[in-house]
């Protein structure tokens, strides 16, 4: 089973900023996959629930010096 989030994330300006969030998601066990759109700011994470939950996955980003809006 998996599960795919689509977050906002706020501070992402550069291709190197893309890098540090996606390296910081893929770090996380239960990742499968992590996709950044600078364009929107948006990052899509693809994850085993078993393994990774979606507060482990924004303190992951939150880690990393980006900002991740509460989702209403
Ligand atoms: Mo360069 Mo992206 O400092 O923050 S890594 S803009």
């Amino acid at each position: 089973v998996t599960e795919t989030a689509t977050l906002p994330v706020q501070g992402m300006t550069c291709a190197s900023c893309v890098k540090r969030v996606e390296d910081a998601l893929r770090e996380k066990q239960g990742v499968i996959d992590v996709s950044v759109n600078l364009a929107t700011e948006r990052v899509t994470v693809r994850y085993n629930p078993e393994e990774a939950t979606l507060p482990g996955l924004k303190k992951a980003i939150i880690e990393a010096g980006y900002t991740v809006p509460e989702i209403k």
